[in-house]
């Protein structure tokens, strides 16, 4: 490598020496090149420090440069600088007009940053640092200006041209034509969004609280514009919910959502032009899941409420991104938990943290929410940034109530809307309104790493005292920074011996307690008996808990504990506990015998008519193996899925005429909607078969073939396809996965769910597999979906076929890091995820994965996103 990318802390912050006022962009797309002319309206920073300071711009060493002039004075070669991806012009007067001209080359933009072709419509991603792949800009998200926008192409082939704002003006001229777009509110520069291609939209008209009239359009290839409405749907609902819930409004009169193939990410709230992955906004019956569904209806809010929380109040600098992306998940969470089902939706939530994110932050890569470092700032939008960034705030959420929260919010706008600010601000906010000090909690922002609370407790029945100790142990993590006491909410309920809520602080079940110190106690005075605890309810804080229930205490919090949360929770612990001893069983080559205790669990709650279907699923669904590899000190991938196979087969022998019950009566009667009562029925419908389907017999293979066959719905298709698919049926998951391909053929998405579904085949030999569709034509190594699809799902969703002992599946994922390093950066430093955890693994697993991470590093230039995951998981 010529020079080893530098760190960049936020210490080092300082305020920009200049600001742009005005941003007006010329676009002239054409094939072979891309000409972009921009004018720049600049001045000082009166807030900078006096002495005048050379003036910065970023660029990308992709930039050709054609012309740069200061008042319309052309400068020299001799009159800047160029290094790296700096230009730096020594000296600029007061105020001035900057123009600059640059060539790019979407046409070969692989890395899919800045202005690049997806399928032949050209698009743009400027989050975080991709608007200097355009042209030389401050490109700082505390410089914000107002943009002008023209584009111009062929009439013919780009009939559609968007910008940023409204339209402003247009014309045509030989085959050509353009269009002007105007954004009246200023903004950064990774908020600069373009559009250009032939694409077709729905519209619709949106009224706002204040009476303003708001055009909605949603764009996309003609071929689909039938898989739009649940997305129109979605930011009409979330609209009238930021109004509602938050008191926002929006602010332009036009919104536009355009949906494209080649993303990198799953979509980004470029100010009233929102550009989208394919796979967050169109849905259909016939070609998405119910998941799918609610991940669309998920992500159109989250962009949406970026509008107020990311656009009108920004961040200052990249290490702030959880200021935006924290909130706003937390905002598009409590949004589809009101329109869904609360419960299914913060299990859902609990379950990404618990597995993923805690091992991230176990990981050589953790960091604090507010990271104090980086290399390549797109390696930190992290699991910890946002779902973790979301715990923080719905912590303070749960400190203040939601009335002092919505103070804290609607003071929060008001004091920053047009400026761009910090995590601190937020809290500054939450303090102000509610006069609490915050002091402490801060620290949720600084450390890194989940804590731990061990808790104990003990009654007296003289004085019919029962208390709580806590304990909060703190992680050493890579920073290797000395942790301090967090300030934690841990709600929490006492059950008494017929299961009901106890009468706590003013009658209230359930209370926060707030913990602050290392060690603490909390005492309940006139508890008649002892009873059994229901610990951070609703998982209050992202911590790991730990309490010696004994399997009967589960078994009891499963059936009466009022907070659906921690119902599910004590399940989950049950299941978990269970699957560990067979686990030891397994190692020691002992015979595998399953607690009866959790089949008379699982028969009860099966047997329960009245408990919502959804939950039955959710408390019926064995904890992942993923979520058992997060909680082992060392991971034994084979021990892991022997026992938990073991287990899912003895409760489908057990429970089978219950589950084929139920499974009976499930069956659809109506046609078919993505509504929350059908979404529930589908789901414990699909559980049911999954766990006969365990049963490997032909009565049952019957039974997935006719659903897959007779079925009006992708959830219910795509269930029995990946169930026959990983059956030991092979003739049978063979014809089940050619017929699959020839109905999808040219359904993308669809595809994509196919190869996925290949890709997690538990069964031998899912290298080879792999391998061969990468030659098939439904891949291609350009496409970050199927990257993912095909990939990702094989790393991170097949881990016994992916740790093969031999180290098969460690070589072939270097090799396509290797290969996605030079094609695209971010997605190949994402697949590197799974080799970075290769501490939690055996002796002889270390030395193989270590040996690849070498390999990499040593296989030629490396991008800054792999040179930064590859080092630090070194270290
Ligand atoms: N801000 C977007 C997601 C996003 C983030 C980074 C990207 O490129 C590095 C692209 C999109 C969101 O939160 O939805
Ligand atoms: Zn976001």
């Amino acid at each position: 490598m010529a020079e080893q990318p530098q760190a960049i802390y936020l210490k080092d912050y300082q305020v920009p020496a200049y600001l742009v006022d005005a941003t007006t962009l010329r676009f002239e797309l054409a094939d072979d090149q891309t000409r972009v002319r921009s004018t720049l309206t600049m001045r000082r920073n009166p807030d900078a420090p006096s002495a005048p300071a050379p003036l910065e711009l970023h660029g990308h060493e992709s930039l050709e440069l054609c012309r740069l002039a200061i008042d319309g004075q052309d400068l020299a070669a001799t009159d800047y600088q160029r290094e790296g991806e700096l230009l730096s012009i020594a000296e600029v007067p007061a105020s001035f007009v900057l123009e600059c001209t640059t060539r790019i080359h979407p046409q070969t933009n692989t890395a899919l940053e800045g202005l690049y072709l997806s399928g032949g419509m050209y698009c743009t991603q400027c989050e975080a640092e991709g608007f200097r792949r355009i042209t030389f800009y401050m490109d700082r998200p505390d410089v914000m200006s107002v943009f002008t926008t023209t584009v111009e192409a062929d009439k013919a082939r780009f009939p559609v041209l968007l910008s940023n704002g409204n339209p402003v003006d247009s014309g045509e001229q030989g085959g050509r034509h353009w269009v002007t777009w105007e954004d009246p509110f200023p903004k950064p520069a990774y908020l600069f969004a373009l559009v250009a291609g032939d694409l077709q939209h729905i519209e619709r008209p949106y009224k706002t609280a204040s009476g303003r009239e708001v055009a909605l359009r949603i764009f996309a290839e003609p071929k689909d514009l039938d898989k739009l409405d649940h997305a129109m749907d979605s930011l009409v609902n979330a609209m009238r919910w930021d109004e509602d819930v938050y008191g926002r409004e929006y602010d332009l009169d036009i919104y536009m959502i355009v949906a494209v193939d080649f993303f990198n990410m799953g979509a980004m709230e470029n100010k009233g032009l929102n550009i989208f992955n394919t796979s967050c906004v169109l849905a259909s019956p016939q070609t998405t899941t119910d998941a799918a569904y609610q991940r669309v209806e998920g992500v159109v809010a989250h962009e949406y409420f970026h509008n107020w929380s990311g656009n009108r109040v920004t961040c200052r600098d990249w290490f702030q991104l959880s200021l935006k992306e924290g909130f706003t998940v937390f905002r598009d969470a409590e949004f589809s938990a009101d329109i869904n089902s609360r419960t299914v939706k913060r299990i859902e939530d609990v379950t990404l943290l618990r597995t993923a994110q805690f091992a991230e932050d176990a990981g050589p890569m953790a960091h604090p929410v507010r990271p104090a470092s980086y290399i390549e700032i797109s390696n930190f939008y992290t699991l910890t940034v946002y779902e973790k960034g979301a715990e923080v705030v719905r912590m303070l959420h749960t400190l203040l109530g939601p009335e002092l929260f919505r103070q804290g919010s609607d003071l929060y706008f008001e004091r920053h809307d047009g400026q761009a600010v910090t995590t601190d601000d937020f809290v500054c906010a939450m303090e102000a309104v509610s006069g609490r000090d915050l002091t402490q909690f801060r620290r949720w922002y600084s450390q890194a790493g989940t804590p731990t609370l061990r808790v104990t407790d003990d009654y007296d029945a003289a004085t019919q005292r029962y208390r709580l100790h806590v304990e909060q142990l703190l992680p050493q993590t890579p920073d290797k920074l000395e942790k301090l006491p967090l300030h934690i909410p841990l709600s929490v309920g006492l059950l008494d011996e017929r299961g009901a809520d106890t009468e706590l602080d003013g009658g209230a079940t359930t209370v926060v307690l707030e913990l602050t110190e290392q060690r603490q106690s909390f005492a309940f005075e006139g508890i008649k008996a002892r009873p059994v605890p229901s610990l951070l309810r609703g998982f209050s804080a992202p911590v790991r808990l730990q309490y010696a229930y004994s399997r009967d205490a589960l078994v009891f919090l499963m059936r009466h504990d009022s907070d659906g949360f921690n119902r599910w929770d004590a399940g989950q612990q049950l299941a978990v506990e269970i699957m560990q001893g067979l686990m030891a069983d397994y190692r020691q080559g002992r015979a595998l015998q399953l607690d009866q205790a959790l089949v008379d669990a699982y028969a009860a709650v099966l047997d329960d008519e009245t408990l919502d279907p959804a939950m039955v699923a959710k408390v019926l669904s064995l904890p992942s193996e993923a979520y058992l590899s997060e909680l082992s000190e060392c991971i034994d991938v084979d021990a892991i899925h022997a026992a938990r196979n073991f287990v899912r087969a003895e409760l489908a022998r057990a429970l089978e005429p219950a589950l084929l019950r139920r499974y009976e009566a499930l069956a659809p009667r109506c046609d078919y909607a993505p509504s929350a009562d059908q979404v529930a029925q589908r789901s414990l419908r699909n559980l049911c078969l999954s766990y006969l389907m365990a049963l490997e017999a032909p009565a049952h293979l019957v039974r997935a073939r006719a659903q897959y066959d007779g079925c009006d719905n992708m959830t219910e298709r795509q269930a029995a396809l990946s169930l026959i698919a990983h059956s030991g049926f092979e003739v049978d998951a063979a014809a089940v996965l050619e017929d699959f391909y020839q109905r999808y053929e040219n359904e993308t998405l669809v595809v994509n769910q196919w190869l996925a579904v290949q890709a997690c085949d538990p069964k031998p030999g899912a290298l080879a597999r792999i391998q061969a569709l990468m030659e098939h034509a439904a891949f291609d190594l350009r496409n970050p979906n199927k990257v993912r699809s095909l990939i990702s799902t094989f790393c991170a969703m097949n881990a016994v076929n992916f740790h093969d002992a031999s180290g098969a599946g460690y070589a072939f994922l270097a090799d396509r890091i290797i290969e996605m390093n030079r094609l695209n950066p971010q997605v190949a430093s994402r697949l590197l995820t799974p080799l970075t955890r290769w501490r939690k693994y055996d002796e002889a697993r270390q030395a193989l994965m270590q040996a690849q991470l070498r390999r990499i590093q040593g296989s030629g230039e490396l991008s800054r996103d792999v040179y930064e995951v590859v080092s630090k998981s070194l270290n």
